[in-house]
């Protein structure tokens, strides 16, 4: 995979960290152990999305896995590092047991910029959860997806489970867990566990695209939608999530802005110049968005249009005048041309709002 065109955020030792154009690469760099994860590795994880999350350069996130080996094979993350593995957690460097990789996967989830997981190789156990939890995957042909947790004394009843469910459906989740498989690009796609599958040479570039086209979008319609798909499915801290969001767009209204206004320039907030159910303030009828109250009789006056009966009058008045003029003006026949060429004009005028409207 290219790295060269990344500008290097930070030096980590158990991940690496770009950016460019809009977009930060996150990848684990533990290749020796197919990218498995230590305490350690989630702290350093964990700080490189929390810098991605604050950028405001940074609107799309790849996480992805350093690779390949030198025994050539590829890994996007083999989950927990079975070596550090405790009698109560992963084991760090100061002794304390953690399963710190369920924060990640908290905010990942959260976060409200897309994460895209880009697998080469093998996607396995907690690793397998990391690329779940992502917005959307991409695969390299030689991906490999699965779970190991019954096997190795483990498992992940969290979104491993339950959001697994809701992708590939509860006979195949149970499958994946109950079996221990492991499962190719081709079945991943097919089970709708990845977005699409290129060759392990264009993996990064096609996530980098995805991005680009992503970044050439809404930023807030994006995030609304995140959080409104991961409402569905997250109960309480879903709609938590949601509502954030529905107060940050609160906060940009002026009503929003009166109460801290009122608040800091010690005064009682104005709220009666909005309109109720509304954000915006009060506007006089027959504004834009305000519909306009009317009666029978002057929607019919409306739709009469008598500006127009001027047009309609004018040939008669013309006429007249040419007929006086040469002693040959009749009152009757003049009105009663008059009174067909205005009721013309009349009959026109609702003729084309009738069509207009229906
Ligand atoms: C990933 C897989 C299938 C790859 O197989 P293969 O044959 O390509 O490689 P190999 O020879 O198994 O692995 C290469 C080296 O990486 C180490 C291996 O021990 C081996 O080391 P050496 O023998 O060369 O010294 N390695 C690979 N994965 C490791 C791991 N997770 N921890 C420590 N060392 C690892 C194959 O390697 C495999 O099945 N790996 C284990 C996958 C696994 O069971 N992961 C833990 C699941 S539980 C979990 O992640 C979890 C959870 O369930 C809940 C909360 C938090 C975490």
């Amino acid at each position: 995979m290219s790295e060269t065109a990344w500008q290097t955020v930070k030096a980590y030792t158990d991940i690496t960290y770009g950016k460019r154009d809009g977009v930060a690469r996150i990848a684990i760099n533990r290749p020796e152990v197919r990218n498995a994860f230590r305490p350690e590795t989630l702290f350093e994880l964990l700080d490189a999305f929390g810098d991605a999350n604050e950028d405001p350069s940074i609107g799309v996130v790849l996480l992805t896995g350093e690779g390949p080996s030198k025994d050539g094979k590829y890994a996007f993350c083999s989950g927990g590092d079975q070596r550090v593995r405790g009698d109560a957690g992963y084991v760090g460097g100061d002794g304390v047991p953690r399963l710190n990789v369920l924060v990640l996967q908290r905010l990942i989830r959260t976060m409200p910029k897309p994460v895209i997981a880009l697998v080469a190789g093998y996607a396995i156990g907690g690793g397998h959860v990391l690329h779940v939890v992502c917005d959307l995957t991409i695969a390299a042909d030689n991906a490999v997806f699965g779970q190991t947790g019954p096997k190795v004394g483990s498992f992940d009843g969290g979104f491993g489970s339950s959001y697994l469910a809701r992708i590939v459906g509860q006979k195949k989740a149970r499958e994946i867990w109950y079996l221990c498989r492991q499962y190719d690009a081709r079945e991943a796609v097919e089970m709708g566990l990845v977005n699409k599958v290129v060759p392990v040479a264009d993996l990064e570039d096609e996530g980098f695209r995805w991005a680009q086209q992503i970044l050439e979008h809404s930023p807030l319609a994006i995030r609304l939608l995140k959080s409104a798909m991961n409402a569905d499915v997250d109960g309480q801290a879903g709609l938590q999530e949601l509502a954030g969001n529905a107060t940050l767009l609160f906060y940009m209204t002026e009503q929003g802005q009166e109460g801290r206004d009122a608040y800091l320039q010690k005064r009682k907030p104005d709220f009666r110049k909005y309109t109720p159910g509304t954000s915006g303030p009060v506007r006089p009828a027959g504004s834009a968005g305000v519909p306009m109250q009317i009666t029978r009789t002057q929607a019919w006056i409306l739709a009469v249009r008598p500006r127009t009966l001027s047009a309609g009058a004018a040939p008669v008045v013309a006429a007249s005048g040419f007929a006086a003029a040469d002693g040959v003006f009749v009152q009757l026949p003049a009105l009663a041309a008059l009174a067909g060429a205005l009721l013309i004009q009349i009959g026109t005028n609702l003729a084309n709002d009738y069509y207009d409207f229906f």
